[in-house]
């Protein structure tokens, strides 16, 4: 154990700051600081020079190298560590005192041993490294619905990541300073060793400690950590909700707007749904789309008793492959200046370039080597962009507003290549609560591990829910209560395959017309037919004009396959007996009445 060391640049206001709230914040810096043994300390500040301070340090040290800066000003490419591309989901605790606050749908070690056990990577690890203090706030900065936090890392990579991302800095530190409450979060790369690698939860304590990783989801502890798995604690104690949702405004000819809440696992295309360009017929009759978040939404009940979401995110860590012009012109347009990306490819002029860009061929790998095509992909396929939402041409004018903007419709959605249609309509809030909680995907790169397992992902936030799913379930139903004005609930499937493995529907921008229908079963104005499984529009019900799809493309689209949905039924029981006593009777019972209209 080493000679405690005396920081005395910790405390930021000086003696001032005694008894003030601050207090509690700089005790735990210093805590650190002890812990850790920086060389130095720096409060982030969130300004311009800060941020061209850190630039130029990781320039100097190699870890961000500078791209072409007359194609893509301000722009840097960072080459991760090999091993450490993806969130480690069997490497990340959610620690409560008592297991089963937790759930089966995490893992768990307990407070203390989970603290030991973290706490002896972290001794002396930041030594000879800077540790800055990043306060943030994830939200706008004026919203009653935003929530501080303060991460503390010795990776200038993550401050600047977290100052696209977050709300960063000396306005964050002041509303800290009035509210006294913040979520602790203490970060270091360590070793960028798998083998010492925890991502760990501490929401009895608002407390994340994360060691070992440097990518997004493991590092940026604003992102995952604390707007999802601290958050839904939280929520579920205030009686709001932190889900893994877009939230995308649809402008219709005559003006009005409706905002839908949507929830896919990673890389199933929220981002591309939240920045959808309307085909060509729509945009001409006036359909207008508007990005308000791409990932995360916290919604809460208002006055009116209708759903109000914020983006507590100000950035968007977006999936670089498969995005172009045609996909996502409206992400492509927003990563042409001032953006960071994370283990992409380069072209001979040094542009950063991945799979489905376009048709150029790439010069240097993800890892810097020269492209084979025989070593795999150019650039990693959980690459990724950093930019400011504010850089989208589609980011909405009500997308800072400190109420939020009010949900029309929620929609949950995965990859399945059978059975599931392209759209219907739970029937009321306790089925939604089911579709949602009965969500399969099949497994993507976003996280290490096998690609294309089909696994119950409720609400897309299996690798996110910071408690008991079955608690969680409760949750979602206790908002149907008297004076409640709720958002109907859907299921969208846009990844649909026909005998021939290929996609049934373009996707993309023509997702439009299926958010069309949705609006117009808000309005009571559209069409569906009633099924066990919920409302189906038919073909007919939705605006197809201008696509072709062949006779199985709509049978499957439009099709509801008893018998398969009756299997599938019993794969939703087994899944929520999973869950055991803990889970309340409404969702088995919920189960059990379709599955007694499927026989
Ligand atoms: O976890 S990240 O935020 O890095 C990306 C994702 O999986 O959604
Ligand atoms: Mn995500």
């Amino acid at each position: 154990m080493s000679a405690a060391i005396d920081y005395p640049d910790t405390r930021i206001g000086g003696s001032e700051t005694k008894g003030s709230q601050l207090d509690a914040l700089n005790q735990w810096v210093l805590q650190v600081a002890q812990l850790t043994e920086p060389a130095a300390i720096h409060w982030c500040d969130g300004s311009d020079s800060e941020y061209a301070a850190l630039l130029e340090t990781m320039q100097a040290d190699g870890s961000l190298l500078p791209l072409n800066t007359d194609t893509h000003p301000n722009s840097w490419l960072h080459r991760s560590d090999p091993d450490d591309v993806a969130r480690v989901e069997h490497l990340t605790f959610v620690c409560t005192s008592d297991r089963d606050d937790a759930g089966p749908n995490n893992h768990w070690m307990a407070p203390a041993e989970a603290h030991a056990k973290i706490d002896a990577l972290f001794a002396g690890c930041m030594r000879g490294r800077t540790m800055y203090v990043i306060p943030y706030c994830m939200g706008p900065i004026d919203s009653p619905l935003a929530r501080c936090g303060v991460e503390i890392t010795d990776s200038p990579y993550v401050v600047a990541n977290m100052r696209i991302m977050t709300r960063m800095g000396a306005a964050a530190l002041a509303r800290i300073e009035r509210e006294g409450a913040f979520v602790k979060g203490l970060h270091s790369i360590g070793e960028l060793d798998p083998e010492r690698r925890f991502i760990m939860h501490f929401p009895e304590e608002l407390t994340i400690k994360s060691y070992g990783s440097g990518y997004g989801g493991n590092a940026l502890l604003g992102k995952k950590c604390h707007a999802l798995r601290i958050a839904s604690y939280q929520a579920r104690q205030e009686g709001w909700l932190a889900e893994h949702m877009l939230i995308v405004g649809i402008e219709n000819p005559q003006g009005e707007t409706h905002y839908i809440a949507a929830a896919f696992p990673s890389a199933c295309g929220k981002t591309n749904l939240a920045m959808l360009i309307p085909p060509e017929s729509y945009r001409e009759a006036g359909w207008k789309v508007w990005t308000v978040g791409d990932d995360i939404c916290w919604m809460r009940p208002g006055a009116d008793g209708r759903l109000y979401a914020i983006n507590p995110e100000a950035g968007f860590f977006g999936v670089a492959p498969g995005t172009s012009a045609r996909s996502n012109p409206n992400a492509l347009a927003s990563i042409q200046r001032d953006t960071i990306f994370t283990n992409v490819a380069t072209t001979a002029d040094n542009q950063p370039w991945w799979e489905g860009l376009d048709e150029r061929t790439p010069v240097k790998d993800w890892r810097g080597r020269d492209h084979d095509p025989a070593k795999g992909p150019a650039a990693h396929p959980n690459s990724r962009f950093t930019v400011s939402a504010r850089q989208c041409p589609s980011y909405s004018p009500h997308a800072e507003d400190p109420q939020g903007v009010p949900i029309s419709a929620i929609v949950f959605g995965g990859r399945r290549a059978s059975l599931v249609p392209l759209v219907f309509e739970a029937r009321d809030w306790t089925h939604g609560v089911l579709v949602g909680a009965s969500m399969g995907s099949e497994t993507t790169a976003a996280a290490t591990g096998a690609v294309g397992v089909m696994r119950r992902d409720p609400m897309a936030m299996k690798p996110f829910c910071g408690y008991n799913f079955a608690d969680y379930f409760a949750h979602w139903l206790s908002f149907d209560k008297p004076g409640a004005n709720l958002p109907k609930i859907f299921h969208v499937n846009w990844f649909r395959k026909g005998d021939d493995g290929k996609f049934l529907w373009p996707g993309f921008g023509d997702n439009l017309r299926v958010l069309e229908w949705m609006i117009g079963r808000v309005k009571g104005e559209a069409e569906a037919v009633d099924t066990p499984i919920g409302a189906l529009p038919r073909a007919a019900d939705l605006n197809l004009e201008n696509v072709s799809l062949s006779p199985e493309a709509r049978e499957k689209l439009f099709g509801f396959d008893r018998d398969g949905w009756r299997a599938e039924f019993e794969g939703i029981a087994a899944y929520l007996g999973e869950f055991g006593g803990r889970m309340a009777p409404t969702l088995p019972a919920e189960q059990k009445r379709i599955a007694t209209t499927l026989q």
